[in-house]
């Protein structure tokens, strides 16, 4: 059989040998009680590792999101978030539909917008006929930007900012790790800048399910419910907890290497004429290329006959992903093909 090089994202990822032990070994209970051991001891070790005093497991980045979203606002709020944010692009209008929140949408730069550009945006409190500013929104890694690095000194100004304005804060931390491992900033460095973070273990980190949030314990109480409220209540969750806990402590460190293979292939497209890429730009694990001959369409389709799958990201731009299930001599594979399709 052909081997199919899936760069489609790091949620291909499938649980290994090691994982699915730890999965099968795993102690459960019943999670809406809370008396799964496994979902608690992973909860209590991600709190920990993003320096906030309570975490909770939630099946997916999308649930975490819109949980986080759902305790800090009311309906009428509104929240700013980058253009490209995965909250707007990618959630279905899922502020507006299950929290009836709106979206101020800020242009930014490669993903990252800074405080002078947000500023301007803040309403008024005293605007009885306006929509609440209540959150200002990061997402760091930034996906539809390319996997971007928000910097951390530029985190800390927007944070300064919300504080001033009395306004919360929310990471979208799904790619969190693949910023720490780049820069050495902590997590918990990064999600001290925020009331609420989101980060998760189904893509880079190769568990097959699972998010996780973090707050202060408030906070948690109060997405518990909320997590409950929209069917996300799960019970003997310690068989999946056990594949996330296993992934915080064992695969963060290895993403450099989803970075190297991304950075590898970025430099081999930059060589083929037939691409535009910004090779600076390719900072983590996810990189974007257009073609200058076919359109995106197009070169997907020749690339899956030829067994490399890719997907897209902004209009005309084509995203590939790097991830533990891809090695070096696929990315080779993969050069090769793109090699073949794109002239
Ligand atoms: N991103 C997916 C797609 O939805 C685009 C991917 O393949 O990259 N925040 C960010 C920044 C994300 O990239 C994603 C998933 C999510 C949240 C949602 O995570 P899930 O898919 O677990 O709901």
């Amino acid at each position: 059989m052909k081997k199919i090089i899936d760069l489609r994202s790091d949620t291909v990822t499938k649980p290994t040998e090691a994982m699915r032990k730890a999965m099968y070994e795993a102690e459960v209970g019943d999670d809406v009680y809370k008396e799964d051991p496994t979902a608690n001891e992973l909860e209590k070790y991600a709190a920990e590792l993003l320096g906030k005093e309570a975490a909770l497991f939630v099946p997916s980045g999308v649930m975490g999101n819109q949980i986080c979203l759902n305790v800090l606002t009311q309906p009428g709020d509104e929240v700013i978030c980058e253009k490209d944010a995965h909250i707007f692009q990618y959630e279905s209008g899922s502020p507006a539909a299950l929290s009836g929140v709106q979206l101020s949408l800020v242009e930014g730069k490669r993903g990252i917008f800074t405080p002078e550009e947000i500023e301007p945006l803040i309403r008024p409190a005293s605007a009885y006929y306006m929509a609440h500013t209540k959150v200002i929104e990061v997402e760091n890694t930034h996906n539809r930007a390319g996997g971007t690095i928000n910097p951390i000194e530029n985190i800390e100004a927007i944070s300064k900012l919300a504080k001033k304005y009395n306004l919360f804060t929310h990471l979208d931390g799904a790619r969190i790790w693949n910023a720490s491992v780049e820069t050495s900033v902590t997590p918990a460095k990064y999600a001290s800048y925020f009331d609420s973070i989101s980060c998760c273990l189904s893509k880079g980190l190769g568990a097959p399910i699972g998010s996780i949030i973090a707050g202060d314990k408030d906070f948690i109480e109060q997405a518990f419910r909320v997590r409950k409220a929209w069917g996300g209540g799960m019970r003997q969750i310690g068989i999946i907890a056990a594949a996330g806990l296993y992934a915080l402590k064992n695969n963060i460190p290895r993403l450099v290497e989803d970075h190297e293979k991304a950075k590898l292939l970025a430099k081999h497209l930059a060589a083929m004429d037939s691409v535009s890429i910004d090779i600076k730009s390719v900072e983590t694990n996810i990189l974007m290329f257009s073609p200058n001959k076919k359109t995106v369409e197009q070169v997907l389709v020749e690339c899956k006959e030829k067994g490399l799958l890719l997907s897209t990201g902004s209009v005309g731009v084509i995203r590939a992903v790097t991830h533990m299930d891809v090695s070096f001599e696929d990315i080779k594979a993969a050069k090769e093909i793109l090699e073949r399709v794109l002239n």
